[in-house]
């Protein structure tokens, strides 16, 4: 970090509104106050943005399911979403979001001014789409059975005239800016990543789709709507007022900042690391912003999803046992780069001893002592006592100097480790310095009060280092201190004397942890839902269900209805229409040359005029929908 810099802008990624975020992706914000905290303190000038990313055929689908237009889901969820940074302590100085006219009138002179100026150009389109993750995907990149290389889940085949942004014409002015600017994606491993995948070659970016409408439509061509990530990716200078009249922030933080960081996990490093400087280089913006990426929160048994039931919700943690200890348990866990766990044990555990024992004893223990040997007051001392004394002074200089380097390079978890060093010899301090000998010793009075001065300067440095990370923590203990939360009073021997207050609670009340782990259990327990069957049949009855296999000859998507394909359907040598509720999950192309599992003699129905001569089986879960699918030939038997 250059010493001078004045200004710095750090960004979150901007959520997809979709659903609510996890302790996973708090991690984006959390990690990014806690830079945003320690650049106010150094007397830096800093904007940190976060937001909502409201637009895209998963947010349409989303709203189609609750009954409710996609402006009323993502209104709901954007207001959840601010509640949620509120209770967390986040200090956010904007909240940006992708339906609002100050971000969707700009994306839209950006898309139109890469249009003219031959960056974007119109051409057509037909390839394997994910609607989860809003990607196109080639053949090469798609997983087992035609599958999301990110997501794993079904992608469909969509063909359509489309714009393009002509990445190949930037790719060799990209990969020349990584290599001048090293510090442009770290950690370096990711850098790494980007690299061989420019090297391997890059196709233009399919940038508008003309399959929904819930985006921001293309002024020239309203039929098409522009791609979200294209839309989303612009959130980080629409905020500022790029292409505005008052631009004021967009020249002070982005044109002219000192520090511009973008933080994002590993699973979109693609779209921050090629599209969006290729964008910049387009609209001829400068890039002046750098890349931290980092890894993952993961479970015990893998990656955090609704459907394996392992999701932990922030406010789950931080009502109970504290937002501190969350946020504390967040930030120290995790190195920049790599994924890490979130178990509730580990977080009982570093609960109890690093939170608990650690800091909350030396901070009770070091406030009682002053209390009963000095009525509160310490003063500095004129010389050192005891050789730890010059240790503990260096060590605190030393961690200070760590911290800095750590926590302005996005390293937290350093800082931390080097931050609690100190605490741990703090504590050993108090051992080998036997406070409660010296008490008993009048001549040793200005020894004591040496050591009780110690104890104090390695607290008072302690609650500034913290504070990013722990900012309820950092301020109980400086009033318990009577000192300030001030950068400028940071290293040994800056107070003179002082008085401490005459009781304090403990900052961390330590855990029953096999208490709380059970209650854990019996809190899931009661909230699992048990599996409820239909009535009891006979074999008999089944066997009157005549199931066979058929064979997908053509499908047609039934107009006016957004849930009903037609089937041909061919069951050994006869042929049969099938209406079927499966148009949200397949295109008729995707179904054709399936075989599929048919009740053969269901009663004919007419479905929207159409006659329907049979039911084709299929598994489906709230937002998941797949045939059966068999490999024996048409007329099989199913029993
Ligand atoms: O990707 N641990 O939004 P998003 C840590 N709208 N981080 C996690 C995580 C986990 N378990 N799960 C998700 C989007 N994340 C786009 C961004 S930006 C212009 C558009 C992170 O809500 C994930 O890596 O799906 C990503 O950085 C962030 O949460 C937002 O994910």
């Amino acid at each position: 970090m250059s010493e001078n810099k004045k200004t710095c802008y750090v960004t979150t990624p901007i959520y997809y509104a979709s659903g609510n975020v996890h302790i996973g992706n708090s991690y984006s914000t959390i990690v990014c106050d806690c830079f945003a905290r320690y650049n106010r303190l150094k007397g830096v000038d800093t904007f940190y943005l976060t937001g909502m990313d409201e637009h895209g055929l998963k947010i349409e689908e989303a709203a189609k399911k609750q009954g409710i237009t996609p402006q009323e889901l993502v209104d709901k969820v954007a207001g959840e979403t601010k509640a949620l940074w509120k209770n967390l302590n986040i200090t956010n100085d904007d909240f940006i979001r992708t339906s609002e006219k100050r971000h969707s009138e700009k994306v839209q002179r950006i898309f139109e001014k890469m249009l003219a100026n031959g960056d974007i150009y119109l051409g057509s389109y037909e390839g394997d789409y994910c609607v989860s993750c809003e990607a196109y995907f080639t053949k090469t990149q798609l997983g087992e059975g035609g599958t999301c290389p990110d997501c794993g889940k079904p992608t469909r085949k969509v063909k359509e005239e489309a714009y393009f942004l002509n990445l190949k014409k930037y790719s060799d002015r990209l990969l020349d800016f990584i290599e001048t600017h090293p510090d442009f994606i770290q950690p370096e491993s990711r850098k790494n990543e980007v690299v061989s995948f420019i090297k391997s070659g890059l196709e233009d970016l399919c940038v508008s789709r003309t399959s929904f409408t819930w985006g921001i439509q293309v002024p020239s061509n309203p039929k098409h709507v522009i791609y979200v990530w294209i839309d989303a990716l612009s959130n980080y200078i629409t905020a500022l007022g790029y292409d505005s009249e008052d631009d004021a922030k967009y020249q002070k933080y982005w044109v002219n900042g000192d520090e511009v960081v973008h933080v994002i996990g590993k699973d979109i490093l693609r779209f921050h690391a090629i599209y969006w400087p290729i964008m910049l280089m387009a609209l001829d913006v400068p890039i002046n912003f750098k890349l931290y990426v980092h890894g993952w929160y993961l479970m015990k048994d893998g990656k955090m999803s609704k459907s394996r039931g392992n999701m932990v919700y922030p406010m789950d943690v931080a009502s109970k046992y504290g937002l501190d200890a969350l946020r504390y348990y967040l930030i120290s866990q995790m190195p920049l780069g790599n994924d890490a766990l979130f178990t509730y044990d580990r977080f009982f555990e570093k609960f109890n001893t690093n939170l608990a024992n650690d800091l909350g004893n030396l901070v009770s223990r070091t406030i009682s002592m002053i209390n009963k040997y000095f009525l509160g007051e310490v003063k500095k001392p004129t010389k050192d006592y005891f050789s730890f004394d010059k240790e503990l002074e260096d060590l605190t200089e030393e961690t200070i100097n760590k911290y800095h380097e750590a926590f302005s390079a996005f390293r937290f978890q350093n800082g931390i480790i080097s931050v609690w060093e100190l605490i741990g010899r703090a504590n050993k301090y108090i051992d080998e310095t036997e406070p409660w000998v010296l008490a008993k010793d009048p001549e040793k009075r200005d020894a004591l009060n040496s050591v009780m001065y110690h104890l104090y300067e390695v607290i008072r440095n302690v609650a500034m280092m913290i504070n990013p990370v722990m900012p309820d923590a950092s301020s109980k203990i400086a009033t318990y201190l009577n000192t300030n939360i001030d950068f400028s009073l940071l290293g040994y021997g800056k107070i003179e004397s002082n008085k401490v207050v005459e009781k304090c609670d403990a900052l961390f009340k330590r855990l029953d942890i096999e208490a709380e782990l059970k209650a854990l259990d019996a809190a899931k327990e009661a909230s699992e839902v048990k599996e409820v069957f239909k009535d009891e049949i006979t074999i008999e009855d089944f066997a009157k269900l005549d199931l066979r296999v058929g064979e997908v000859l053509e499908a047609r998507k039934l107009e006016k209805s957004d849930k009903l394909l037609v089937l041909k359907i061919k069951i050994g040598n006869s042929v049969r229409q099938v209406v079927s509720g499966i148009s949200k999950f397949y295109e008729p192309s995707e179904m054709v040359g399936k075989h599929v599992v048919v009740v053969a003699n269901l009663k004919s129905a007419m479905l929207r005029g159409e006659k329907s001569e049979g039911m084709i089986l299929a598994a489906s879960t709230d937002d998941k929908l797949e045939v059966i699918e068999v490999k024996l030939p048409s007329g099989s038997k199913v029993s």
